[in-house]
């Protein structure tokens, strides 16, 4: 052997020990689109203290809060590629990619949000995120929510006339979006992050929200007429990039897993127990509150069902079991 070669073996046997040796240990990043004061966030941080306590300090977790990784259409790319390992996600980008979780999105699907609880906990919602890893290459361990959508405008919306044309910001993905096109309205994309702006600047006249961050992020500000509806649920799927996941043994599967699913379960815990009170502390704003139900929207409804009842096999079985949880 020349002394180079042997050099060499030197070299790759050092660095394969020093593999061997740290293979377990894991610093591993979770992405997610919420501001750090949201508690997807703060439970996210939750999930970084149980897994690293779990594991004996052995794996930590480093938080990537607000869109700092990108978006969630570029956080599944990541995801898909083995660059992030895990996030919290809205179910946004998945039901863009496998049309059966549009279903979970059926306008009033589900009466309130003990009911949304019930249905993201029952076995036919744990059963759609098996297909996950086979047509998105992520693995979803468990659902966590951001509660039931309402409408937030600058004008007053006293009928669903009100609704035609306006520019209302959406999540971005295909099931709501139908939902505003089919009520008549503009529906217009736009993440998280950017909404703040685009309504104090007048890009939307409308937005399509959730009491906990209408609250938290202060949109009330920028628009004073809220319009109780509960019209939709809004999941959310805690998830492990398919790669990372293959190069974990069982023993740290199972341990991401529990936890992971502990802490999605907390923040639905926590959207249950506040969403009467979040509710409360709007009306206490000075904002001009509206509550309608299913007739609001009209003909919206069955039109969005003609658009999805075909895409999203999961809908009978996904009413099925609501109306046995609603019992
Ligand atoms: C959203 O409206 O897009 C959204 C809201 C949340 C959490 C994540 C996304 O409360």
């Amino acid at each position: 052997m020349t002394k180079l070669k042997t050099l060499m073996t030197a070299a790759v046997a050092a660095s394969l020990t020093v593999t061997a040796v740290t293979a377990q240990a894991r610093d591993f990043r979770l992405g997610l689109v919420t501001p750090q004061s949201h508690i997807w966030s703060q439970e996210a941080e939750g999930f970084a203290e149980t897994l690293n306590e779990r594991s004996g300090g052995e794996h930590s977790v480093s938080i990537f809060p607000a869109q700092q990784l990108g978006n969630e259409a570029q956080m599944v790319q990541q995801l898909q590629a083995g660059s992030l390992d895990m996030a919290f996600l809205t179910l946004a980008e998945i039901s863009n990619r496998i049309p059966d979780f549009g279903a979970l999105y059926a306008p009033f699907l589900v009466e309130d949000i003990d009911h949304a609880a019930a249905l993201l906990r029952s076995e036919v919602a744990a059963e759609m995120l098996e297909a996950m890893p086979g047509q998105t290459g992520l693995v979803g361990v468990g659902y966590g929510m951001a509660g039931m959508r309402q409408i937030l405008s600058r004008q007053p919306i006293d009928s669903a006339d009100d609704l035609s044309g306006l520019k209302v910001r959406i999540t971005p993905f295909d099931p709501i979006r139908d939902f505003y096109v089919a009520a008549g309205a503009a529906p217009t994309p736009l993440p998280l992050p950017a909404v703040y702006d685009a309504l104090a600047n007048g890009q939307v006249d409308a937005i399509d929200m959730d009491y906990d961050s209408i609250r938290l992020l202060e949109f009330y500000e920028q628009a004073d007429n809220l319009v109780i509806s509960n019209h939709m649920m809004f999941p959310m799927v805690a998830v492990v990039s398919g790669r990372v996941w293959g190069q974990l043994d069982n023993a740290d599967r199972e341990l991401i897993r529990g936890a992971m699913a502990e802490h999605a379960d907390n923040i639905m815990n926590h959207f249950q127990e506040h969403h009467e009170a979040w509710g409360e502390e709007l009306r206490g704003q000075d904002i001009t509150v509206t509550e309608v139900g299913p007739d609001f929207f009209a003909d919206a409804i069955a039109e969005w069902e003609a658009i999805w009842a075909p895409k999203a096999t999961y809908l009978p079985l996904l009413r099925e079991a609501a109306a046995e949880l609603a019992d």
